[in-house]
């Protein structure tokens, strides 16, 4: 890599909760740095995966869905995204085509109307939409936003995804690299494996319950023998809701314990022993250690 050609700089990838951020990101990077449900609200703080393409490195902020935020935890979390936006070379928009041009993202649309901001929109989820639709949308955003470009994608499938990494490689400003080639996220082995358990919780779980949820590490230990040994603490706000995650005779719990450790045995590329607890604490929304802990700023 010659230092003249290389490229690298940031793109705030934002949306509506649901969209398809983390799936876009991953998409990209080309392994899954973010964890993905089909529940709104899963991404909680922002995190970046490092995408390569020839001499560009495309660092790709994923940021919380932007939403009406209601508790202290949402408005950290809307924070976190229009923060990632306002650091940002470009911001890519990204839309779920399926749904459209709703309530939600009209509120971003005019947000960002604010923002003086190369913009890129990615449609995403092509694979479940009629294409007139489609091509509707696509007028009526380029109207509105006036972007430098328009992607029609499917994160979820990989169509489109190529050739937006190409353009995206292509617009990144001439500079060095600004992180290791072989690095895939600025999150840590800790942060990551908490995400993965979390990531579980909310696809095994219902209702408020994955929201009201925050997995903490207690403790980690590298073992000579080439295991890691992991003990993660599972934070709720009510009894009712510990005995949930639970589940009768614990199974629930062991489920979730044995699907996080898999998944964190494989991105470690290491043996796991995990140790999932499940702790009561009412308000550990108000905890302003606890959103240190989970990368987010303590909004007033
Ligand atoms: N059909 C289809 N589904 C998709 C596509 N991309 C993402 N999804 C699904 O949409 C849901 C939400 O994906 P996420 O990547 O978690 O969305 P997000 O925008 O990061 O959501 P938040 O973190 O909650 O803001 C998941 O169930 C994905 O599998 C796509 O291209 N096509
Ligand atoms: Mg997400």
């Amino acid at each position: 890599m010659s230092e003249e050609t290389s490229r690298a700089g940031f793109v705030a990838v934002i949306g509506a909760p649901n969209a398809g951020k983390s799936t876009l990101v991953n998409a990209l990077v080309g392994q899954k740095v973010a964890i993905v449900s089909p529940k709104a609200q899963t991404t909680r703080a922002r995190l970046m995966g490092i995408a390569i393409h020839q001499q560009s490195q495309i660092l790709l902020v994923d940021t919380p869905g932007i939403f009406e935020p209601k508790r202290r935890l949402d408005r950290a979390m809307v924070a976190a995204a229009w923060g990632g936006a306002g650091d940002a070379d470009l911001v890519l928009l990204v839309i779920d085509a399926a749904a459209g041009l709703n309530r939600e993202v009209e509120k971003i649309v005019a947000g960002l109307e604010e923002r003086a901001h190369p913009l890129w929109i990615a449609l995403n989820k092509v694979d479940i939409i009629k294409k007139p639709k489609l091509l509707g949308l696509a007028m009526q955003l380029t109207e509105r936003l006036k972007p430098e470009k328009v992607f029609m994608i499917s994160a979820a499938q990989g169509e489109g995804v190529g050739d937006l990494k190409v353009d995206l490689a292509g617009a990144m400003p001439e500079g060095p690299w600004l992180y290791p080639e072989d690095e895939v996220s600025d999150a840590t082995d800790r942060m990551i494996a908490a995400e993965l358990t979390r990531e579980q919780i909310v696809n095994q779980l219902h209702q408020e319950l994955p929201y009201a949820t925050v997995v903490e590490t207690e403790t980690w230990e590298d073992r000579e023998d080439g295991a890691t040994v992991i003990h993660q603490q599972i934070l709720v706000e009510r009894d009712s809701q510990k005995a949930i995650v639970i589940g009768k005779g614990g199974s629930r719990l062991k489920t979730i314990g044995a699907l996080a450790r898999e998944e964190i045995a494989q991105h470690l590329g290491r043996k796991v022993h995990l140790f999932l607890h499940v702790k009561v604490n009412p308000r550990w929304d108000e905890d302003r250690s606890i959103y240190r802990e989970i990368g987010l700023e303590w909004a007033d």
